[in-house]
């Protein structure tokens, strides 16, 4: 055997051997490159005198060739393989159901479709949403809201204060939505008709009592707002919010100092069976809001003439009409986070509450 066929021998066992591509580019290097196997046959044809090189031309080129060839032809055969390796280890089952998307899988918390279905009635109703700071001045939260200073209401809230700044003005937590409907006295003429729904803060913390809870407020100011009007825009809310056709509402005289009267309201409901409480039925009374005609010294403080303008308010807490709207057993777990509870009890978020569409359903 010629040395030619020698090396042809090795080099096409050695790619026929070739496990993968990186070797195989080893191997060529080694034949092919500068200074490879087969270059340095090529090289030999120099010195050679014309006859030899005649013989030896075609055979070493001819070498070149082939192995060329081969190289390239082995190459395709191990991409091929790599890619038939891949396809068999990477499954794809494309059976599998559609993972959802965050818009499906998102829960809507109770309170803030509570808060919805409240903001889609009084919408439907002419008022206007209203928001305000949660960080307030003493002057919005208590003094414009005739609360005198020293009063004893003030301590009543529980109030949550900041430390006092250079000034000895002490910011505070609104321990109500209230100082929202001040603000916009301040800054819109009447007719006013808006409803504030929001965080309120105070210092009281027990299985029913969260020291962060939700209020709704609402407010109407014009020249003839009276108790008929106030008690008429409640009791269609009350309908509407607990999806009965007739409600009984029950007001009794109280007292607020942002309020004369000041009155508070029970509906009908029926607790005879246990563990449920439905409304608009039975011959038991449940304590849902407080309200009454906005006190004077409040209109003034809004920059209102009580003597040209009149008008109602009304405030009730979000969190236990929710507990008690979808049976929910524990104020707590409103804030622990849990996504298991969310699941359970939240809602979902393109079901948005209307009255045309449904509140709830
Ligand atoms: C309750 C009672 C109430 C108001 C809130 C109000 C606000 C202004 C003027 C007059 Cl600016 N009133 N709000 C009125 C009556 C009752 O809340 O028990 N809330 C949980």
């Amino acid at each position: 055997m010629s040395e030619l066929d020698t090396l042809e021998t090795m080099v096409m066992a050695g790619v026929a051997a070739a496990s993968d591509e990186g070797s195989l580019e080893e191997l060529r290097i080694a034949a092919l490159g500068k200074k490879g196997s087969v270059s340095e046959k090529l090289k030999t044809l120099g010195a050679m005198s014309p006859e030899e090189r005649q013989t030896m031309g075609p055979a070493i080129n001819g070498l070149k060739q082939r192995v060329t060839d081969a190289i390239a032809a082995r190459k395709s055969e191990l991409r091929d393989a790599a890619i038939d390796a891949r396809l068999t280890a990477e499954k794809l089952d494309v059976t599998l159901p559609v993972r959802q998307s965050p818009a499906e899988r998102g829960r809507i918390h109770p309170i803030s479709q509570v808060i919805d279905e409240i903001t889609a009635i009084f919408g439907d109703l002419g008022f206007a949403i209203a928001e305000g700071p949660d960080v307030e001045t003493d002057y919005y939260n208590f003094t414009a809201l005739n609360f005198p200073e020293g009063h004893p209401a003030r301590e009543m809230h529980d109030t949550f204060f900041f430390q006092p700044n250079e000034a000895g003005e002490r910011k505070l937590l609104r321990t109500h939505t209230s100082p929202v409907q001040i603000r916009t006295m301040e800054t819109q003429k009447p007719p006013i008709r808006i409803v504030i729904p929001g965080k309120t803060y105070r210092q009281d913390s027990d299985a029913t009592h969260s020291p962060m809870f939700h209020q709704v407020e609402g407010l109407v100011v014009d020249k003839t707002a009276n108790v008929a009007n106030m008690k008429w825009v409640l009791e269609e809310f009350c309908k509407a919010f607990f999806e009965v056709p007739q409600v009984k509402m029950r007001f009794r005289p109280s007292f607020f100092p942002f309020t004369e009267p000041s009155m508070e309201v029970d509906i009908q409901c029926d607790r005879s069976r246990p563990g449920e409480v439905r409304f608009g039925e039975g011959s038991d009374w449940m304590e849902i809001l407080g309200c009454g005609m906005v006190h004077p010294n409040v209109l003034r403080a809004g920059g209102l003439d009580p003597d040209e303008y009149q008008g109602f308010a009304w405030g009730m807490g979000i969190d236990r009409i929710a507990m008690l709207k979808y049976g929910m057993p524990d104020l707590r777990a409103f804030f622990d986070a849990d996504v298991r509870w969310l699941s359970h009890y939240g809602f979902r978020p393109l079901d948005m509450p209307t009255l045309f569409g449904g509140l709830s359903s």
